[in-house]
């Protein structure tokens, strides 16, 4: 037997394809565009940190984007996260290993901290999503398997991309609550949907019309 073992990525994911992921990346700009110019939102600032309207610039809010759009199915830190080990040993993760799949993307999020975009997995795809992903993030609560699965679109200075699926599981969690959030307007084009607000600065679009973008499933070692 070998002494070598596999090398374990940073983590293992949906990678989008180039085409889709540029115009994933102007949709959020559209995203964060109608949002900050809802009359309501400019009258909410506050969970922002800002008091003056005229200084909130979203775009400049969410200083960092990803270099790859990508959906996170499972963080390794190359090896040294719990789980890593027995996730990169399934069969299904290596059979699934540089094939394609199509995202269901059915709501944009922005909170203070993060923003980003919710997606709906298919069966095919829960197959490669771990079964603690969402009580390792948020231990206390019970959520619908693959509620986490997102993909960060831009986060505020000194924030990190994990906070991306534990906010979006606040939004879950609240929803759960029977809470559906004020409705607040709605955006058009590309982003048309039903802008929903839950306090602290959380607001959603439900899309109306999915978008769906093509993907990879792979290891990003960098
Ligand atoms: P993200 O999935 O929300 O974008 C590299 O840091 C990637 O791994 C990022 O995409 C990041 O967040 C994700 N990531 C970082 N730390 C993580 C953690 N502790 N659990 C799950 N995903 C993590």
């Amino acid at each position: 037997p070998s002494l070598e073992k596999d090398l374990l990525p940073l983590y293992f994911g949906w990678f989008l394809a180039k085409r889709d992921e540029d115009s994933l990346r102007k949709t959020s700009h559209e995203f964060l565009e109608q949002l900050g110019n809802l009359k309501a939102f400019k009258k909410r600032l506050q969970a922002y940190g800002y008091e003056d309207k005229h200084k909130l610039d979203l775009l400049k809010h969410f200083a960092k984007t990803p270099n790859i759009l990508h959906c996170t199915s499972k963080f390794c830190d190359y090896g040294k996260a719990a789980g890593s080990e027995e996730y990169a040993r399934q069969e299904v993760v290596k059979k699934s290993y540089s094939k394609g799949y199509t995202l269901h993307i059915t709501a944009l999020f922005a909170t203070p901290r993060t923003v980003g975009a919710r997606l709906e997995l298919t069966e095919e795809q829960l197959l490669l999503w771990p079964l603690d992903a969402e009580r390792e993030v948020m231990p206390k609560d019970t959520f619908p398997r693959g509620s986490r699965a997102h993909v960060t679109l831009g986060t505020a200075a000194e924030v990190q991309d994990v906070q991306t699926g534990i906010d979006l599981l606040e939004f879950i969690k609240l929803q759960q609550a029977g809470r559906e959030g004020e409705s607040l307007g709605e955006l058009t084009g590309s982003v048309a949907g039903k802008v929903s607000y839950f306090d602290n600065g959380l607001w959603m679009v439900n899309l109306s019309r999915k978008i769906e973008v093509k993907s990879i499933f792979s290891g990003y070692y960098g």
